[in-house]
């Protein structure tokens, strides 16, 4: 499969490494689409602000101007929506989680899963810690060198490149770290708690 030269410094995802990047049951999209549950809040740059919340040393919010100023990177990750479309050869650029989670004094040893929070009212959606702490795991603000459209969840979402692209919260508001497992939003209506797309974890595992 044909695969773009990601530039020099960038953190490659693996699974873009993949002879067939095409999870099971999924077929390539050229065009990026919109998915959301609600439609885009009101949020911008300027009331932006995100929580780090839970099980962590330091409790810290960023407002816009102090999230800017953290380090950044970039990673070269493949997106696979769950309805079935794959988005491949994207190139993020934001702040790794591992980062936020230094910021924030450290994730504490209870520590064993994470729920995200979205600006759009009451949506979340949860995942393991390991998951969220992968290398190729960021809080992003830009796509392809442009800015987060607000429609793919600008100013500021979550890009978790080795699950299903409902993990990657879009109008991130919080980061909370937990203990125990706990359903977010599409995991409350049927969705799966990990959701890798290379085992098809589309649906519930029964919880
Ligand atoms: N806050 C929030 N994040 C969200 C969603 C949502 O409804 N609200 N939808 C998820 C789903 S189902 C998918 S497939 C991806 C789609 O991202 P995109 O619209 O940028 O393609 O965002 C995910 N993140
Ligand atoms: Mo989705």
């Amino acid at each position: 499969m044909e695969t773009k030269n990601p530039p020099a410094g960038v953190i490659i995802s693996p699974d873009t490494l993949r002879e067939n990047r095409i999870p099971p049951g999924q077929s390539l999209t050229v065009k990026w689409p919109v998915l959301d549950a609600f439609g885009p809040p009101r949020v911008t740059a300027a009331d932006w602000r995100l929580s780090i919340l839970g099980l962590v040393n330091n409790p810290v919010d960023f407002d816009w101007e102090q999230f800017n100023a953290l380090p950044r990177v970039q990673v070269f990750s493949d997106f696979h929506c769950v309805t079935r479309w794959s988005k491949l050869d994207n190139l993020w650029e934001g702040v790794s989680t591992r980062h936020l989670m230094e910021r924030a004094g450290g994730v504490k040893p209870e520590a064993k899963f994470v729920l995200a929070y979205g600006y759009d009212g009451g949506w979340t959606t949860n995942l393991p810690l390991d998951e969220f702490l992968a290398e190729d795991a960021l809080v992003c603000t830009h796509h392809n060198g442009e800015p987060l459209s607000i429609e793919h969840g600008g100013p500021v979402r979550l890009v978790i490149p080795r699950l299903y692209a409902w993990k990657s919260a879009k109008w991130l508001a919080g980061i909370e770290l937990m203990p125990d497992d706990k359903a977010g939003f599409w995991e409350r209506n049927g969705y799966h708690m990990n959701g890798d797309p290379w085992t098809e974890e589309r649906f519930g595992s029964g919880w």
